[in-house]
């Protein structure tokens, strides 16, 4: 698949409205908010996708926040490396750009599209009882299989594309939704009674593993209210852990070696064989000295995560292609006649800015 860049990737206000159409009509006609405090839970859904689509397409606030952190310009964030869990990956040397943000993308489908399932599911089983309280179908199997649905279309996102305002607001997404569950729990036991007591007592809120983990739990009431509190909690930290790791682990591994160790050797013939590294965004070395005239055969090793180029107008050195991770590629080329200092580069989009350039220095 073709690189998509920064700037094409970005600014694509059709798609962050298509998609924000798209997905709060879904979540507003599938998962209805009929009473007041299902609208308070509505309210931070719709937030949740107005920052997350607006991110995801149209301005990144978050890689304008990472990036100078990272020494890196914007620019430098195309479609693969905007997932942020995957570049993490690729940062650290698990696997290259493309596959890892294809992982993430897997990754968050097998929560997305099971979440929006269980939206629909309980959306016809509520369509179908007209008004009565529904205790069968998806909902003899849990008692919010909504709510789940909901929470794991945004952990899907999460996993995805995170953003600093969806890791925001992600915690109180679920914290939200907890209570939410406590307090349609509470109204309908008043409304339904008994019936809706045994119900409680059969049926798991959100996760049946745990409630069987949970048996053993004496006091029926108790365990409820353990069952329905622990996976919102783990989760909520598992995410603050995992987001310090992110910020650690990227800060860690920004801009790693330095120049010089000039790597020349005169071979056969008068050739010059000169071994060019290329990283995230360097070459090493990063200067090079040759003689005027002199035939150089630059030898280019990709040693980082992602694919680069290799140019340089001035030199005469037309574009390369796409050398991809652990990949490398041959130029031969030969030294202008007159001493003079010039610089070649890697062209994909913010490397060159950001530090991928070396100079030849003919003296
Ligand atoms: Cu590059």
């Amino acid at each position: 698949m073709d690189r998509v860049s920064f700037d094409r990737w970005y600014g694509n206000w059709t798609a962050a409205l298509v998609y924000l159409l798209l997905f709060s009509a879904f979540t507003l006609g599938f998962a209805r908010p009929r009473r007041r405090y299902e609208w308070r839970g509505m309210g931070i859904v719709q937030a949740f996708l107005v920052a997350l689509f607006t991110e995801m397409f149209g301005l990144p606030l978050t890689i304008y926040l990472i990036a100078p952190a990272l020494g890196l310009p914007a620019q430098a964030f195309g479609f693969y490396e905007s997932h942020l869990w995957g570049y993490l990956l690729a940062r650290t040397g698990v696997l290259p750009v493309e596959q890892a943000a294809h992982l993430m993308m897997l990754l968050s489908t097998f929560l997305i599209l099971p979440g929006m399932g269980l939206v629909i599911a309980g959306w016809r089983a509520i369509h179908r009882a007209r008004g009565r309280t529904v205790m069968t179908g998806i909902y003899g199997k849990l008692r919010h299989p909504q709510y789940l649905g909901i929470l794991m279309v945004a952990t899907g996102f999460m996993i995805m594309w995170p953003t600093l305002l969806t890791l925001l607001m992600y915690p109180v997404l679920l914290i939200m939704y907890a209570r939410l569950a406590g307090e349609e729990e509470s109204h309908l036991e008043w409304e339904v009674g008994e019936a809706y007591r045994d119900y409680v007592r059969r049926v798991p809120a959100f996760m049946p593993v745990i409630r069987s983990a949970l048996r053993g739990v004496a006091d029926s009431e108790k365990r409820w209210e353990v069952e329905w509190m622990v996976a919102p909690r783990a989760g909520r930290s598992l995410w603050v852990a995992a987001f310090l790791g992110l910020l650690l682990l990227t800060g860690g591994c920004a801009r790693g070696a330095g120049p010089e160790a000039p790597a020349q050797r005169p071979g056969p013939a008068g050739v010059l064989d000169v071994t060019l590294e290329g990283t995230e965004f360097a070459f090493a070395p990063n200067t090079v000295t040759v003689r005027p005239g002199q035939r150089v055969r630059f030898r280019i090793v990709n040693k980082g995560a992602i694919a680069h180029t290799f140019v340089s107008d001035p030199a005469g050195i037309p574009r390369s292609q796409e050398i991809p991770p652990g990949g490398e590629i041959t130029v031969e080329w030969t030294a202008p006649p007159r001493p003079g200092s010039l610089e070649v580069w890697c062209d994909i989009a913010g490397h060159r800015e950001a530090g991928m350039v070396a100079t030849i220095a003919v003296k």
